[in-house]
């Protein structure tokens, strides 16, 4: 298939058919606004439960299927995401703004991610114990949880969708995915690789639509016995209350405004790349963006100087020029949303050191170059996540200073620090209020073989990737035999 035509006619993938929609949708290209990357199927409620509907029929027999087999399904798909990334990177790029070497980079990870659960389907984890009473043998073993409803975000549409997908399948649960909006083209290339692979009709289905009809119905319906959602915090919230009063399991990766602590001692050139690199790269478009530098007095003023003159080099501008080290942002609202939080930002007092303003390129795209503030611990833009190129400058007296406002936040998903003194680096490990720390390091920019989720408001439920993942997608049974 030629990958002009890729996305032209985006469909439904329901109980192993493509289907059209109720309704037309369009993606349009954050670095040029005039082209149109993919027409889509929409689905309503009715269709929603069709999808559902296939996916609990489908499940026992892919559940009670062996191991072997569903890695070796989990493995022939991995392997094609590999082999296309530069196809499928050129696509994410230009359906979510991303610059050509993270899209490229994210649809690698995404390929990696399936050939991980492939191995980890033959791995599914159990234990066998010695009773308390004699002569009897007891076991945990895992079985799938039944049908997962994936509801995805924007901002990583391959990889987010893979590290949610893969471990479903690897552990014998059918799919319902749902990507966001904004990425169709992106969900519909996943899932028509997926769609290859041999599985049982209805194991893995495709739903595109609203957040409020297709999510939603997935969120209320008795036959979806979990939901794994990455997204915002009202949504977020809203998926729990609704999902947990039905008793399904529920896991949610939210928001984040996690801290970069730049200590006196730390090498400046160090400590200034991974700001840089965690507040602005992926135009600052990550749950785990390093929105809050909180900088050590004694390096204060040198590091702001410093990151200041890095920043006026970043070019920003079409996700798949070479030499752009920022794209676009997503879309036009926002970008709306960013340039309120840059009015905000100045109204409440913060000093404004540099960007925050829209950009021309030669296409009509959502441009703005990246933000700094020298914020306040109580300013808005210093506690509430923006989703943008913006981050803010909290001043620290001393280190212990630094943690206290590290930690004085709602969220509390990833935490970095640049130093180079052990004793401190090991104490921040320690008490960072956060699922992820970061040694001289920038936040975002994780592995897939480990655990990835947060604390307080950022997460909720068992992690997710790596061998963890097993805690959402399986439950367990204890299993009790007098021999
Ligand atoms: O998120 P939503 P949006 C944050 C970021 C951004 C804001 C809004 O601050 O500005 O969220 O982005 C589906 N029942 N993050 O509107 O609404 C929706 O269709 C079930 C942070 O994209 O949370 C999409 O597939 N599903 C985040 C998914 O939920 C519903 C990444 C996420 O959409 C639904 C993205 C409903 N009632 C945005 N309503 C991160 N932490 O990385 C919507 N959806």
């Amino acid at each position: 298939m030629k990958f002009g035509e890729l996305p032209q006619n985006a469909r439904q993938y329901i109980n192993g058919r493509w289907d059209t929609g109720v309704t037309t949708g369009i993606s349009h290209n954050p670095s040029d606004t005039r082209e149109v990357v993919a027409e889509y199927a929409r689905a309503d409620r009715s269709q929603t439960e069709l999808a559902i509907r296939a996916a609990a029929e489908a499940q026992p027999q892919w559940g009670y299927s062996t191991p072997q087999r569903r890695a070796d399904v989990l493995d022939q798909i991995g392997s094609e995401i590999l082999a296309r990334k530069a196809e499928l990177g050129l696509l994410l790029a230009r359906e979510e703004g991303k610059t050509l070497p993270e899209a490229v980079a994210e649809v690698a990870r995404a390929g990696q991610i399936f050939k991980f659960f492939a191995g980890e389907a033959l791995r599914t984890p159990g234990e066998s114990l010695a009773s308390i009473r004699p002569g009897v043998h007891v076991d945990v073993s895992r079985e799938p949880v039944g049908v997962v409803g994936i509801i995805a975000p924007w901002n990583f549409p391959m990889a987010i969708p893979a590290w949610k997908i893969a471990p479903a399948l690897a552990y014998g649960n059918s799919v319902i995915f749902k990507p966001a909006e904004l990425v169709p083209a992106c969900g519909w290339a996943l899932a028509e690789i997926i769609s290859r692979a041999a599985l049982p009709a209805g194991v893995f289905n495709l739903v595109m639509g609203s957040g409020r009809e297709v999510g939603q119905t997935l969120v209320d319906s008795p036959r979806v016995q979990a939901i794994s959602f990455t997204g915002s915090v009202a949504t977020g919230e809203r998926i729990l209350q609704t999902a947990a009063a039905r008793r399904a399991k529920v896991q949610l990766e939210m928001g984040g405004k996690n801290p970069l602590v730049v200590l006196a001692d730390a090498d400046l050139e160090q400590a200034v790349d991974c700001a840089l690199q965690g507040a602005y790269f992926s135009t600052g478009q990550r749950c785990t963006a390093s929105s809050r530098l909180i900088i050590e007095a004694g390096v204060h003023d040198a590091f702001v100087a410093r990151l200041r003159q890095r920043m006026a080099s970043l070019k920003v501008g079409h996700a798949v020029d070479r030499d752009t080290q920022i794209g676009p942002v997503v879309d036009q609202s926002q970008l709306d949303e960013n340039l309120a939080w840059i009015a905000t930002a100045k109204a409440e007092g913060a000093e404004h050191v540099v960007g925050g303003e829209l950009l021309k390129r030669p296409t009509p795209g959502h441009y703005m170059s990246p933000a700094l503030f020298l914020a306040k611990p109580e300013h808005r833009v210093a506690r509430e996540e923006v989703f943008g190129p913006i981050a803010c400058v909290l001043r620290a007296d001393n280190y212990e200073h630094a943690l206290a406002l590290a930690n004085d936040t709602p969220f509390g998903l990833c935490a970095g620090i640049c130093t180079t003194s052990l004793k401190h680096a090991m104490h921040f490990k320690r008490h960072a209020e956060v699922g992820m720390t970061m040694v001289n390091l920038p936040t975002a920019g994780v592995d897939y073989h480990v655990p990835f989720g947060g604390r307080k408001g950022s997460s909720y439920g068992p992690r997710e990737q790596g061998r963890y993942a097993a805690e959402f997608y399986t439950t367990v049974k204890t299993g009790y035999m007098l021999a």
